[in-house]
């Protein structure tokens, strides 16, 4: 650790990224001679490759604008690097690098071959409009698209990235190469992209809960959920929640949280999606248009009771002080969609307290499966039906939630945060050791 603190100097995401697999995986490492020999841990923390580029763009008034780009390609041992690119004004190379590490052992318990990768840039969609996005994706693109391919490295959305931004992107990909390939996923319906995958890590994150619950006998239905943030995965948690008969009180974005407690039910989400995805407005307008509902300013939703919790929105969002009111407040599942949102103290918290705690590279695993099962039928020339793809996916998460168990069982208690991190690690792993030294 401390070699990677100095030679990543206040990448503190990164830090945190690797210290929490570092403490899971080292009983592994120090029974297998082999790991340490090849140097793996030491291997893992070393991107393969970082880009970094300069995004040129002309806004509406005609002022030049310039943006930071990046590529993290972490690993490639058991197939081509994958995941989302960020648009967002706190991006830069440590988070990036905390997202890519992450990613690695994510896409390692989705059970498919997927190396890890992340992208980005600080450039903040909000607020410009639909010519300005599509500008700043083309120049991005101009660049990007010499360092990805369908067997390379395959982006797809993450924060400030969604349908509207994987088409620009997709667009410009397909005229530079003069190639239509799967180069990205979660593209459109119309153009290779697979049912489901819109709607897949947040649905993920629910099925992952559910199997969570069922250890203990219980089930999702009747249980009040709490959800941080207002974009696909929140919103798509909230619907699979409805569906299973929860009630869902609270979603938020970075301004503030509302509060319904007769329930955001089908007909308020839909106002929301709309809101969110078409008018690109704030979440404060539901508190004015829903009587019954209240605006909290500048207030996470953890201090609201509820027995689930689906942290959604950004990394580091639960502290110490949130999982212990949590925790008071009788809420006895935290499943994370968001990528890393608990921080240390916040899931010592949970892991002292055995609550059922699914930590985001299992929990929100669903969204780059299904852009797995996308990348699969784009190769068959096929276009799975919306059945049978939620079907793969709970059967995924399924496996993701056995193999944690197998991992991280402890008595009568499952340690999440161990299994998950020693299943991902140990198939990497192994085949680094079978490739050599690279
Ligand atoms: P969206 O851009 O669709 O939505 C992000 C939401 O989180 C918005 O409500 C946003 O509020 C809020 N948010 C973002 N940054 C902050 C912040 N610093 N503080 C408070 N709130 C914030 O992104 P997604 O829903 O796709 O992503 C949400 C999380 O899920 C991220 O951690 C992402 O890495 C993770 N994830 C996403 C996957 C996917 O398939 N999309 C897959 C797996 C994980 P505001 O509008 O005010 O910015
Ligand atoms: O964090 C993530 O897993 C994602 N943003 C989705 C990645 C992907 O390639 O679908």
């Amino acid at each position: 650790m401390q070699g990677v603190v100095s030679k990543n100097y206040r990448e503190l995401e990164f830090h945190q990224a690797v210290l929490e697999v570092v403490e899971s995986v080292m009983p592994v490492v120090l029974a297998t001679p082999a790991y340490q020999d090849a140097k793996i841990l030491e291997r893992l923390v070393e991107p393969e490759r970082v880009i970094m580029f300069r995004v040129p763009w002309i806004d509406d008034r005609g002022e030049v604008q310039i943006n930071r780009g990046f590529r993290v390609e972490m690993n490639s041992a058991i197939g081509p690097y994958k995941g989302g690119l960020r648009f967002h004004p706190t991006v830069n190379l440590g988070v990036l690098k905390f997202l890519a590490f992450e990613q690695v052992f994510k896409n390692s318990l989705t059970t498919l071959s997927m190396g890890g990768g992340k992208g980005g840039s600080d450039f903040n969609p909000k607020g410009k409009s639909d010519n300005e996005v599509m500008w700043f994706c083309q120049s991005f693109m101009n660049e990007l698209f010499r360092h990805i391919g369908p067997e390379t490295d395959i982006p797809a959305g993450d924060i400030g990235v969604g349908a509207r931004e994987i088409g620009y992107l997709f667009g410009q990909y397909k005229r530079l190469a003069n190639r239509f390939s799967a180069v990205l996923t979660g593209k459109g319906l119309e153009y290779g992209g697979s049912l489901i995958r819109l709607e897949a890590t947040g649905y993920g994150a629910v099925y992952f809960a559910r199997e969570m619950l069922a250890t203990r006998g219980q089930s999702v239905e009747d249980k009040v959920a709490a959800i941080s943030g207002s974009g696909n995965v929140a919103q798509h948690t909230a619907e699979k929640l409805l569906q299973l008969g929860a009630k869902v009180i609270t979603l938020s974005d970075s301004a503030g949280t509302i509060v319904d407690q007769n329930g955001i039910d089908e007909e308020k989400l839909a106002w929301v999606m709309e809101l969110k995805n078409v008018r690109r407005g704030r979440i404060r307008d539901y508190a004015e248009k829903f009587t019954g509902a209240k605006y909290l300013t500048d207030t996470k939703p953890w201090g609201v009771p509820c027995d689930l919790a689906f942290p959604s929105a950004t990394q580091n969002e639960i502290d110490r002080n949130d999982a212990e009111t949590l925790v008071n407040n009788g809420c006895i599942c935290v499943s994370e969609g968001a990528n890393m949102p608990t921080a240390p103290e916040g899931v010592d918290i949970f892991l002292e307290n055995k609550i059922l705690y699914g930590p985001g590279k299992a929990a929100n695993a669903g969204g780059v499966a299904v852009s797995g099962l996308e990348m699969a039928q784009n190769r068959g020339f096929l276009h799975w039906p919306r059945d049978e793809v939620d079907q793969r996916l709970q059967q995924i998460m399924h496996a993701i939630h056995e193999n944690c168990v197998k991992y991280g069982k402890n008595g009568d208690f499952v340690n999440y945060v161990q299994g998950a991190n020693v299943a991902g690690f140990v198939k990497v792993a192994d085949a680094m050791l079978k490739q050599g030294v690279v």
